[in-house]
């Protein structure tokens, strides 16, 4: 038997508001960017291309978005039906505190608190709905641990400001951050700031509610996500939001504590050529650099040589640099899939990719039915990596496999390939503890079975608990537990020390 884990280490799973909810126009929600993400099922993906050039998943017009308010019948958008948690909450934090959660990570809805993003009140059933999440979580002994934006500005801020492109949307948020981390005060001690904060790039209309004045095709929608001057002022904009919610967070609540989140990309060479080797660092650079100035406050060195010669020039306000320095978070936290491999594209000075899954395969690994390499090495190396350039405490917000299951008609599944993804994965970050890693807990992706992100597929699915639903929202919504519920249970109970699947 191998040994423990540290005592109190918080085990458990993680979601997002807009994936899980549904009831996306009840309780005074308003509209924000993820209720317009369609559904880009295998078919479409063999026709128009991988899911992450997509529009408008990636990137969307205003014609885009008016035609779906119009015509949503034309249009296919399961985030607005999620898995009914908004309905279900209690019955599926009981599932989750049955299976031994020490934490649970969720995200709140900004629009179902402010539903156009920026208006004088708050709505108070939206407040209401959390304030009974998180005693449920209590009740149980959960702890909470809630992003404050996870993939879904407010509809209101895109159509009229851009999203994150103006100090508007800074400003609105910051009035939301403080809204709920007063609500919230001795209910929820683990915050974090921005889900996937380097996913602008590769997402800015859903994750930073940026959105085109002419209509996208999938290649335009390519050339605007090429447009890098509008997405680095962006993710300005939202590191200075994200230091203003630290100071917010320190100044309203001592016992709470602020992370950030990274969708952590390590990087392979793909030879042993120096070249190869310089794409990586390239590549390394354009994924440290948002948790570099969030941990570290400043711009790391190595991005003025990419903006000067890309010209690129971030408009920063007088006071920006001295809020960056102030608003450093206390904790670092990552979702960790897969690793990429690089081959040298022959320039001097790099340019990121803003792909989330890498173009170049990896011989050496098995990919998931969605084509994510599965590497459960390359996470003890990513999280040793992580902890000697930051020596911060690390927590693992997101980690999973999204599969195809087959379901018997008591609703079981006998999912050993998600239990297998898993143990390897928890044996590697035990290694990476052994190796001296300061890491205090671990979140499975999607626990309850979920709507994709990239996708918004059910077929994608995450959870040890299965959610009787289609892509198409046909079915009863019935939960039912999974053999992998079975396993994380014993995990959990043993504190890690029982990985067996038996
Ligand atoms: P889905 C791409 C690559 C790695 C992580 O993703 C990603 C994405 C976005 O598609 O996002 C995170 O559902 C994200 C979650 C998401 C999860 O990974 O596309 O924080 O919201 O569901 C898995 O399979």
């Amino acid at each position: 038997m191998n040994s423990e884990f540290p005592k109190g280490f918080l085990w458990g799973g993680a979601t997002a508001a807009n994936q899980i909810e549904g009831a996306w126009n009840e309780g005074g929600r308003g509209p924000a960017t993820s209720d317009f993400a369609r559904l880009i099922t295998k078919e479409i993906r063999a026709t128009e291309g991988p899911y992450d050039v997509h529009v408008p998943h990636n990137a969307a017009s205003k014609e885009m978005v008016e035609d779906m308010k119009l015509h949503p019948e034309n249009w296919e958008l399961p985030k607005r039906r999620g898995i009914d948690f908004y309905h279900h909450y209690k019955e599926d934090i009981a599932l989750f505190a049955e299976m031994g959660f020490k934490v649970f990570r969720m995200s709140i809805s900004w629009s179902r608190i402010f539903p156009n993003g920026d208006d004088d009140t708050p709505n108070e059933e939206g407040l209401q709905f959390y304030d009974h999440v998180f005693d449920e979580c209590i009740k149980y002994g959960i702890e909470p641990m809630v992003t404050l934006s996870h993939f879904d500005t407010p509809l209101h801020l895109a159509e009229e400001y851009g999203g994150f492109l103006s100090r508007h949307t800074v400003d609105a948020f910051v009035k939301y951050v403080e809204t709920v981390i007063k609500r919230y005060k001795g209910k929820v001690k683990y915050w974090l700031t921005f889900n996937e904060i380097n996913n602008v790039l590769s997402n800015p209309f859903t994750s930073s509610g940026m959105i085109l004045d002419g209509a996208p095709t999938p290649e335009s929608g390519n050339n605007y996500l090429g447009n890098w001057q509008l997405k680095f002022q962006a993710v300005h904009n939202q590191m200075v939001a994200s230091a203003l919610a630290v100071k917010k967070c320190h100044e309203i609540d001592l016992n709470a504590k602020m992370g950030n989140m990274l969708c952590r990309l390590e990087n392979y060479a793909e030879s042993a050529k120096p070249e190869d080797q310089l794409q990586v660092l390239f590549e390394d650079h354009f994924n440290w650099f948002f948790t570099d100035v969030q941990a570290k406050g400043e711009y790391p060195y190595y991005m003025q040589r990419f903006f000067d010669e890309n010209d690129i020039h971030i408009k920063m306000e007088p006071n920006d640099e001295k809020i960056l320095k102030e608003g450093c978070v206390d904790f670092i936290t990552i979702s960790y899939y897969m690793t990429y491999v690089m081959r040298y594209k022959g320039e001097t000075v790099p340019k990121p990719t803003g792909r989330l899954v890498s173009d170049i395969k990896n011989p050496n690994l098995k990919m998931s039915a969605w084509g994510w390499p599965i590497d459960p090495i390359g996470f003890r190396i990513t999280l040793n990596h992580i902890y000697d350039r930051y020596h911060l405490p690390i927590f693992i917000s997101e980690n999973g496999l999204g599969a195809v299951d087959h379901v018997d008609e008591n609703g079981y599944v006998e999912d050993d390939y998600r239990i297998e993804y898993m143990k390897a994965h928890i044996e590697q970050m035990h290694e990476a503890i052994k190796d001296g890693v300061d890491v205090f807990g671990y979140a499975w992706w999607g626990p309850i079975d979920l709507v994709s992100s990239g996708t918004s597929e059910m077929t994608k699915r995450y959870g040890m608990i299965y959610v009787d639903y289609d892509d198409y929202g046909n079915g009863t919504g019935k939960r039912s537990k999974k053999k992998s519920f079975y396993y994380y249970k014993k995990v959990i109970a043993s504190n890690g020390a029982d990985l067996e699947n038996n």
